[in-house]
């Protein structure tokens, strides 16, 4: 593999105008059919030889206009093969055999459990057949699958079925046609026995589309809820943005073995059945959720991606920042819009900002990458995501969707650029946008410094703000960005104060920071107030605001903006934190000053007004957040200090509460049959949170624990007590996790959780445990499910176990991610990428990470994709 640059990007010199695929499947191997209809540009270089991407495909024969063409006339390499002379237009033959048995990269087409099935996205589509495999080249499709009758009953392809033929010998094939032209990334093929669950959607314009839900037989029965939330998904593009879906029918297809949450072939999703199994018996309320949204991200890019696609490889953010953007407004609409905004900005910065922060820092369009499968990032995705909210912010809900209309108007049909995407929101909505593109192109999170002045003989308070942008790997010396700061002021006594900025009065002003340092002058300001800034999160920065206990407990308490509410609550946590990391280091007692817990136990003292805000507000920081913390003020992190002062904090702020959390229990337990709505999962949240606070308690901890464990009736309020069973006690954990697996040891997701909440375990012996777990029957460094639920969580949800002093979590790590490395290394890159941080890190922890990864790039023929990480971590 070689860089590949946004600098070189060059259209492809022929038109693909058609593609038929003849796919014929045998025991172990399958042979492809390709037939291209080709026509040569005449805008393009006419001297081009054609070149088709195509790896680890075995030829069997390739036809030129129908002349089979002698080895000589062509040159295939590792990356593809090149035809030096071709007519002006042609018709080009390919026939190859591939092996999905052995394909563990789960990438192209392979085998999951008895069922074949594909990934393409980005550029697995070579591994099936010779193809201009890049996502510019779009054509219609014409696919046959033919395949053993009994093995393989279920045929699918992209778009609509055409035609059925029984063959001899037990063979049947199936013939199917997507008519509308996509790049090869989008075409999926699925043959097995399956069952499907059918319904129906009868679109805004009359019109009646199946939908189809296919899993392995034993799960039918587990779909009911990935389908109602198609129709919600499917009613909301209607009535949101007006669109409607185009085919006759829409499938989804859950497996086993998927590398990602989900794929959005044309008509044809294909999702990790963690996104479309579920039962209260086996799913929690994160799972529902999950579900829900994963769903209706797929199902959104039907017209954010599929329609109008993406031009190369680095607009990827054009697809998956708007359809983030979209799906996160739909779930905004079915759930709670204040906590998942709370909770997407706390994986925003959990995740994108140490991404933005480290090694493999990009911008939303990146410039270059070695392994494309690395750039679906946080930063694509997340940080894209705000993007696209940002310039909903500046522009204002109408003229958004204007902006939508006009882009779907343009670019229909067409590979575009997130330029493209800019540009018909600025034309539609009249509002400039150039200075917004920087957030495009520089890497890097903004910090916005805030100082505040007032005069309070002239009632004038001023705002001086000012944006710095930290250096990024091959980016230094950035210009200031467009900064939208929706704005608020609040007196001492919580009320939301009128003011006069520039002639207009007002509770709430949209602020924008175009340069590096402006000051924004308010009058009517008589009394002292609170500046309430950043609402909603309204710009992905890290503020930096002087604000004392007194101040932030007034917008904890009085903020009109639930975000900000939870955002004060968070500031306080970090500020105490803060110094009681000061005070160990200097030696000093650590001390939690009861106008900080007085803040926190008014929030639980009325938690019955929003249960669910209260549960996110009184949910603290994981150590690995505090991690973050400290390294964005440059303060190396020491995971045994950071542990304990976290555990002081806790336990400071869980005593006084202590029969405020005990009757919050009572209060919250739901009676009957349980049901995923939002009022419900607030309570079981806010439930499972009191639980998390009694379990601390060493004298009845346990007992809180082995009670809710007996009474718990859904899986939310069952994982939420074994977990905790987990970290806190052997012997009571080891039972409940026995009769958990005898339970559930024929159901692969819920053990997905069982291999998870031991991975998780706060105690002293989870990696050998880890190691353990790794010989069990059930595990698989194969399956990526697996290694995520053990393996992934280990390293990245249960820092204090995984950051030892003696490294041995890293040299663990290191070697499951060279094991990886020859079976798929997509997972393993995303493992070895939980060692990025290793600069932020102390000693000896950051020597050990360095040595961990060293011992990585030492060995010989690395794939790309762990090849890029390594390379760029020990830069
Ligand atoms: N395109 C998929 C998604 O984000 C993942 N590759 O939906
Ligand atoms: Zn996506």
């Amino acid at each position: 593999a070689e860089m590949h640059y946004l600098k070189d990007y060059r259209p492809f010199d022929f038109e693909l105008k058609s593609t038929g695929l003849d796919v014929s499947i045998h025991g172990t191997f399958v042979d492809v059919t390709a037939r291209l209809v080709m026509e040569r540009r005449q805008d393009g270089d006419v001297q081009a030889p054609l070149f088709l991407h195509g790896e680890d495909l075995e030829i069997l024969g390739i036809w030129l206009d129908g002349r089979l063409l002698a080895p000589r006339e062509f040159l295939q390499d590792g990356q593809g093969v090149t035809f030096f002379d071709v007519p002006v237009s042609f018709e080009l033959v390919t026939k190859v055999r591939i092996f999905p048995d052995t394909n563990t990269a789960l990438e192209g087409l392979y085998r999951a459990g008895s069922m074949l099935c594909t990934q393409c996205e980005a550029e697995g589509f070579r591994k099936i057949t010779f193809y201009p495999d890049r996502p510019d080249v779009m054509a219609p499709f014409h696919v046959r699958i033919e395949a053993d009758r009994s093995l393989f009953p279920v045929l699918l392809s992209n778009g609509n079925p055409v035609k059925n033929e029984t063959l001899p010998g037990n063979r049947h094939a199936v013939c199917w046609e997507d008519p509308f032209p996509k790049p090869s990334y989008l075409f999926a093929l699925v043959a097995g026995d399956l069952a499907c669950q059918k319904d129906f959607f009868r679109t805004a314009d009359g019109r009646d589309v199946q939908l189809a839900i296919y899993t392995e037989h034993e799960n039918a029965n587990q779909c009911e809820h990935a389908m109602v939330s198609l129709k919600k998904a499917m009613t909301w593009d209607e009535d949101v943005f007006g669109l409607s879906y185009d085919l006759d029918m829409y499938m989804i297809v859950a497996t086993n073995d998927f590398n990602m949450g989900a794929m959005e072939n044309k008509g044809l999703n294909i999702f990790n059945s963690k996104y479309v199994l579920a039962r209260p018996e086996t799913a929690t309320d994160g799972d529902f959720e999950g579900i829900e949204s994963v769903i209706a991200h797929e199902y959104f890019h039907n017209w954010t991606g599929n329609r109008v696609t993406v031009k190369n490889w680095f607009q990827l953010s054009l697809k998956e920042g708007l359809t983030v953007f979209r799906d996160q407004q739909f779930t905004a609409d079915m759930q709670s819009a204040s906590v998942k905004r709370i909770q997407d900005v706390r994986s925003l910065r959990a995740r994108q900002f140490p991404e933005d922060a480290g090694p493999m820092a990009h911008s939303v369009r990146p410039e270059a990458y070695l392994e494309m499968n690395n750039f679906y990032t946080a930063t694509v995705y997340d940080k894209g995501a705000e993007l696209i909210r940002m310039i909903h912010t500046l522009t204002g809900p109408e003229n958004f969707r204007s902006g939508m209309d006009l882009y779907f108007a343009r670019h229909d049909g067409k590979a575009v650029t997130c330029e493209d995407f800019v540009a018909a929101m600025e034309d539609a909505s009249g509002a400039d946008l150039s200075l917004f593109r920087l957030w495009y192109a520089q890497a890097g999170t903004p910090v916005l410094h805030v100082t505040t002045d007032w005069d309070e003989g002239k009632g004038r308070l001023t705002l001086h703000l000012r944006q710095d942008i930290p250096d990024t790997p091959g980016q230094k010396n950035k210009k200031p960005m467009v900064i939208p700061i929706r704005t608020a002021f609040f007196s001492r006594s919580g009320e939301q104060v009128l003011l006069d900025y520039r002639g207009k009065k007002d509770k709430e002003f949209l602020l924008v920071l175009r340069s590096k340092e402006e000051s924004f002058v308010f009058d009517g300001v008589s009394l002292p107030v609170v500046p309430s800034l950043l609402r909603g999160f309204s710009a992905p920065v890290r503020l930096r605001i002087p604000l004392n206990t007194e101040e932030l407990a007034v917008l904890l308490a009085w903020d009109s903006d639930p975000f900000n509410r939870w955002e004060a609550g968070r500031m306080l946590v970090e500020r105490t934190f803060r110094q009681l990391v000061e005070d160990h280091r200097a030696g000093r007692s650590m001390v939690v000053p009861e106008d900080v817990i007085a803040a926190f136990q008014a929030v639980l003292e009325n938690a019955d007004q929003d249960p669910a805000l209260a549960a996110e507000i009184l949910n603290m920081p994981s150590e690995g957040e505090l991690y973050h913390l400290l390294a964005a003020e440059k303060i190396a992190v020491n995971p045994l200090m950071v542990h304990e002062v976290r555990e002081f904090f806790l336990d400071a702020l869980a005593r006084p509460l202590k029969t405020l959390w005990e009757r919050t229990w009572y209060a919250c337990r739901t009676q009957g049959a349980y049901v995923f709505r939002a009022a419900d999962v607030s309570k079981r949240r806010l439930k499972n949170l009191s639980l998390f606070w009694l379990s601390r308690f060493p004298d009845t901890g346990f007992g809180w624990v082995e009670r809710a464990a007996e009474e718990a009736s859904c899986m939310t309020d069952r994982m939420a007590a074994l977990q905790l069973a987990a970290h806190f006690h052997e012997e009571g954990s080891r039972r409940m996790l026995l009769d958990f697996e005898r339970e559930f040891a024929q159901d692969a997701l819920v053990m997905d959780k069982w291999f998870q909440v031991q991975a998780l375990s706060r105690r002293e012996n989870t990696l050998a445990r880890v190691e353990e777990l790794m010989g069990h029957p059930l595990f698989s460094m194969k399956n990526p499910n697996k290694v995520r639920a053990l393996i992934g969580a280990f390293a990245s949800g249960n820092p204090f176990r995984f950051h030892r002093k003696d490294g041995a979590g890293y040299a663990f790590l290191a070697e499951r991610v060279l094991e990886l490395d020859g079976l798929n290394p997509q997972v393993g890159s995303r493992m070895v990428s939980i060692l990025n941080a290793w600069k932020t890190f102390e000693e000896p922890w950051r020597s050990e990470m360095k040595k961990a990864l060293m011992h990585i790039r030492k060995k010989e023929g690395l794939s790309s994709d762990i090849r890029e990480v390594v390379d760029r971590a020990l830069a």
